[in-house]
């Protein structure tokens, strides 16, 4: 397998209790990476790594995409798929994500089949990574493609239990997702009881849209923070998120 570093320099950070940031790039709607300056600001602000994808991109460049943002930066380009469609050769690390939080069998073990023989030849880190999906009060469209349940905002108890059994079944991460543009984000008391629970590294993404958030999530025990809307509507924004890591 191959090990670019990311996953190492992830838990390093986390041993040493220091906080890190991604901006999640949809290429759907940032689809100028070339022409734009939020490249440019997220460089200045020195953010940790640019995750790619959405529930749905209809680009049809991903690899084209990914070579233009490699072109202006060296920020590492984790692949965040929605499907086995959006694979690519031009990043660097995939989140490699089971559903569990779902009882939909195509998520948690279906789409990872059809991949595999692709990425096992491929350059990219692999980072198995149980994503979770909590209820962020808005019907999201991860909710909607991907046929699960999320679980509901106030029951820790089945999240720990959830990222337990993630992390038995040998995980490397583990990701919070309340959906992009949840109106809710997880609340810092799930992040809290999930970061007790667990030793590897806790994601957590969906609806955080200010610098207050981010803090709050990183005090309650994310190690990473992932911001997608907030950032599309004002890239400005990522320098107030990205001094909110400590
Ligand atoms: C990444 O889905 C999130 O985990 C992104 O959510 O677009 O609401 O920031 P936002």
């Amino acid at each position: 397998m191959v090990n670019s570093g990311i996953y190492s320099g992830l838990c390093s950070a986390k041993s040493a209790g220091s906080k890190r940031i991604a901006m999640l790039l949809d290429p759907d709607k940032f689809i100028s990476p070339l022409a734009g300056s939020e490249l440019d600001v997220a460089v200045e602000a020195g953010i940790d790594y640019f995750f790619i994808g959405g529930s749905l991109i209809a680009h049809p460049g991903l690899d084209a995409f990914l070579e233009s943002v490699r072109k202006r930066c060296d920020i590492p380009l984790v692949l965040f798929p929605g499907s086995f469609f959006q694979l690519s050769y031009k990043a660097d690390a995939l989140l490699f994500l089971s559903l569990i939080s779902g009882r939909n069998p195509e998520l948690l073990i279906g789409q990872h089949v059809i991949a595999a023989p692709f990425l096992k030849l491929s350059p990219l880190e692999i980072v198995s990574t149980g994503y979770m999906l909590v209820d962020g009060g808005v019907n999201t469209s991860v909710q909607y493609m991907s046929n699960t349940v999320p679980i509901p905002h106030n029951k820790n108890d089945i999240a720990v239990s959830t990222a337990l059994a993630g992390e038995m079944l040998g995980l490397k991460a583990l990701y919070l997702e309340a959906g992009s543009g949840a109106r809710n984000p997880v609340s810092e008391s799930m992040i809290a009881d999930v970061s007790r629970a667990v030793s590897v590294p806790l994601i957590v993404g969906g609806g955080i849209r200010n610098a207050e958030s981010v803090g709050a999530a990183y005090r309650a025990g994310a190690d990473l923070v992932v911001v997608g809307n907030a950032l599309e509507k004002n890239p400005g924004l990522i320098r107030e998120l990205a001094a909110a890591r400590y």
